[in-house]
């Protein structure tokens, strides 16, 4: 430091360089955690892992301008910005690499996620939402590339809404006025999914406080940028985007990785604009590199030129640091090998504890197990043919085990069952039993967990409420209750946001929100771009920071553009954080019925199959709905509500008590009683069952008609077994193709509630086609199961 300067500025100086010095020590050790952890997979200790080396720089400054109360949506690359921002630690980070389920150990997945998959808390356990403005908030990675453009979308969105939304201002422990800016970071290759390029165009639109960092290291694994990128850079692809003054769009800035000071510069500036204006910012961040090449499956020698290799060496970010530090006469070379020295020692010595920690439960098991096998082998009951023999192989097993440096929790299991399957039933092996099935349980709870909701805001524990019909209840169209129950919803609950193509001005295409977006305002009830991928992000987005968005895909054909980040966000978030993040989006569609391939299909297979982790509610009619929207708005467990197309117009009594009463999940109505057959659907295919019931009737064939009304949970105190028992006969309709939710039904009671043991006759499905279904009312008729088909396939089975 130069010695004339006074006072005041020798005190900042010394701040600036404590600062710089400590981003160096960071940078180090996170180097030294990828480089250490590479090691750890390469001898077996750990199965897979991908590392943040040559990113170190960048996320030293970029956490800088992190606070508290923003949110991060980022990708697997971000170990650095984790241990900057005080929000991972090292031996958290080998934890994570061991699978170490314990979520105390790994609190990011608690060993659900490949290691570098990021998360903090957002909701405690009984699933009150955290005082997040005072937190730095880390939504939680998922692997798919891009995946995390769309939830970033949603939860800068969140901002804006909290912003301008003035029933919002009262949750001060969610918001501080919108100042929270979400960071986004995403790979240079991962630009080219679609989801990149809508969810930009959508912040660009929106105007919200979402800064993206793009970390350019020129590869997407093994393919270069030229074969990824308009001009091989995302910065002059996106550049008609460039807000100007009077437009909307973002802002763009171009930066090196290597460049330190270019980069603390750059994200101060672009971090507060989109702060106070909510203007979306991209960071460019160019010349990367990856020290290690992609992940440990593999060699980047195999892809990369020496030169390029070269280069990386060259351009390495943290030796580009070192100099500047120099240069800059901040530190001289002695001292900041000090630090690297130090770094390496507490990576070794974090890394240490981790693998300890990790180790010490199985050991005990693996001392546990040795024990009990021993004590078998010595307490076979005597007289018993070939007892020598098994007492040998006990032993052997025993000393397999212990003998296991690196023991797995199924090594143990493994090895307990090959020694109870030699015990046979003798009573000696009664410890070793129960044993065994207290470490299935344990595992089942670190393994098997928290795709719902487990405590007080799991949609199953929402009481039962019926609604309420008086004398004078007016009969009025579906959409109609839809649309005062969202009336009244709007008015009561401030939480609530909806939203999709069409849903603001004209109120949706069936008219259930009609007129509302007058009434409740354009920030509440408001039309979004045809962009399924990120009117879902926005639903999650907001969810996930404690609002209740209902996120419209305007038919359920559609929704096969928003499933993927329902699959793979919605449904494992409350499974990959280990019950820690919720997200209790509402999507709202309507389907089924409306003749042509892509307005009336019922992939409902596709569906269910996708979305373990969500509710998939199929209500016959527009009250049973409003029950439904109900139920999961008393919950934290997201839910898809699909209305049924032939709804909308059928006459219904509007229940008294709209906002009161709900439906039940996974409990099956009984629509119709009957003592022949039992006749199982859901949805609009319930209208064309009841109208082959009528034919049935009249040739004297009693059917009893089961309404499931949610496919997810289905049917969980077997109802249809009961009904099974009194009729003896079975059929499952609907609309899906042969295999799909029909088959699915069929498999829940045959196998799950044991049907078969109640059978008289073959249980059927009936199903649409394997084609779409064909447009116009005969293609329909053709292509869907109809009433002719029902009444044939009944009266057949009736013959049996
Ligand atoms: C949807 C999807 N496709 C493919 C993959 C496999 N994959 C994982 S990382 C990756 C490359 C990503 O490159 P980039 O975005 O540049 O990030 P980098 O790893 O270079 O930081 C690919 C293809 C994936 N995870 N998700
Ligand atoms: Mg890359």
């Amino acid at each position: 430091m130069p010695a004339a300067l006074p006072i005041d500025e020798k005190l900042s100086f010394n701040k600036f360089r404590d600062e710089v010095l400590n981003d160096y020590r960071i940078a180090c050790i996170s180097r030294e955690a990828s480089l250490s952890g590479r090691k750890e997979v390469l001898t077996g200790k750990a199965k897979f892992g991908i590392f943040g080396d040559g990113k170190e720089v960048a996320q030293a400054a970029m956490a800088k301008f992190f606070k508290p109360g923003d949110f991060r949506s980022g990708y697997y690359r971000d170990q650095t910005f984790m241990f900057a921002s005080g929000l991972a630690t090292v031996e958290q980070f080998f934890a994570q690499l061991y699978a170490d389920p314990n979520v105390d150990h790994d609190p990011f997945s608690a060993g659900r996620q490949m290691n570098a998959h990021f998360s903090t808390q957002f909701v405690n356990q009984n699933g009150d939402w955290l005082d997040l403005i005072n937190l730095k908030n880390v939504s939680a990675d998922i692997a798919p590339t891009s995946g995390q453009m769309p939830r970033g979308l949603g939860l800068a969105f969140a901002s804006k809404s909290f912003r301008n939304i003035e029933q919002l201002k009262q949750f001060t422990n969610l918001s501080n006025n919108g100042n929270e800016v979400c960071f986004v970071t995403s790979g240079d290759a991962s630009t080219s999914e679609g989801h990149f390029w809508e969810s930009v165009n959508a912040a660009g639109v929106l105007q919200i406080p979402m800064a993206i960092f793009i970390w350019d290291d020129g590869y997407g694994i093994s393919v270069p940028k030229k074969y990824q990128t308009i001009k091989a850079s995302i910065s002059q692809a996106l550049s008609g985007m460039q807000k100007v003054d009077g437009t909307n769009g973002i802002n763009i800035y171009v930066v090196k990785g290597w460049d330190y000071a270019g980069m603390c510069e750059s994200f101060e500036e672009g971090i507060r604009v989109c702060r106070e204006t909510h203007t979306p910012v991209l960071f460019h961040v160019e010349e990367m590199t990856q020290p290690q090449g992609h992940s440990t499956s593999g060699s980047h020698e195999r892809y990369k030129s020496s030169e390029r290799l070269d280069w990386e060496r060259e351009w390495d970010g943290i030796k580009k640091l070192r100099e500047w530090i120099i240069d800059n006469a901040l530190a001289a070379g002695e001292e900041l090998n000090e630090i690297e020295l130090r770094a390496k020692e507490h990576v070794r010595e974090s890394k240490a504890k981790a693998w300890e920690k990790y180790l010490a439960p199985i050991k005990e098991q693996v001392n546990k197990t040795f024990d009990l096998i021993n004590n078998l082998a010595n307490n076979l009951p005597t007289g018993q043919a070939g007892l020598p023999q098994q007492a040998g192989q006990l032993q052997r097993l025993s000393t397999e085990l212990a003998s296991n440096r690196e023991p797995l929790r199924r090594d143990v299991l493994r090895i307990l069952n090959a020694a109870l399957d030699l015990a046979g039933d003798s009573d000696a092996a009664f410890w070793a039993k129960d044993f065994y099935n207290d470490l299935l349980k344990e595992n089942k709870n670190f393994y098997n967990t928290h795709l719902y909701n487990e405590g007080p805001k799991s949609a199953l524990k929402v009481p039962e409420i019926k609604p309420v019909f008086k004398n004078d209840s007016e009969t009025v169209n579906g959409f109609e209750v839809l649309n005062k129950y969202f009336d009244q919803l709007f008015t009561h609950n401030p939480k609530c946001v909806a939203f999709g193509e069409d849903l603001g001005q004209i109120g949706d295409v069936n008219q259930g929100f009609s007129g509302l977006q007058a009434k409740h305002g354009g920030e509440r009830i408001f039309d979004t771009g045809i962009r399924e991928v990120t009117i879902m992000g926005q639903g999650i987005g907001l969810a996930m920071r404690g609002l209740r968005p209902i996120a419209e895909i305007q038919y359920l054909d559609y929704l096969l553009f928003g499933l993927q980040p329902l699959s793979d966000d919605v449904s494992t978030l409350h499974y990959r954080t280990f019950g820690r993040q919720s997200c209790p989006i509402i999507v709202r569609t309507r389907g089924h019925r409306l003749e042509g391939i892509w307005h009336s299909g019922s992939p409902m297979g596709v569906v269910i199959n996708a979305l373990r982790g969500m509710y998939v509610c199929t209500p016959r009619n527009m009250v049973q709905a409003v029950g439904m929207y109900n139920t999961l708005l008393q919950s934290n467990d997201p839910g898809l509500i699909i209305e049924c197309l032939n709804g909308y117009r059928l006459k219904e009594k509007l229940p008294a008590n709209l906002l009161e009463y709900t439906v039940p999940f996974g409990v099956p109505e009984i629509i119709r009683e009957g003592s022949d057959i039992t006749i199982v659907s859901y949805g609009s295919t319930l209208r064309i069952v009841q109208d082959a019931v009528e034919l049935l009737e009249r040739s004297g064939i009693s059917c009893e008609i089961v309404d499931v009304q949610t496919l997810l949970p289905f049917d969980i105190h077997h109802k249809i077994l009961e009904s099974l028992k009194k009729t003896n006969r079975i059929v499952f309709v609907d609309e899906d193709v042969p295999g799909g939710a029909a088959a699915y039904m069929f498999n829940k009671v045959m196998e799950e509630q044991g049907g078969y043991r109640w059978l008289d006759s073959s249980p059927k499905t009936i199903t649409a086609k394997s084609h779409r279904p064909a447009y116009g009312s005969d293609g329909d008729y053709f292509s869907k199961p109809n009433v002719e088909e029902i009444e044939a396939v009944i009266k057949q089975m009736m013959k049996e």
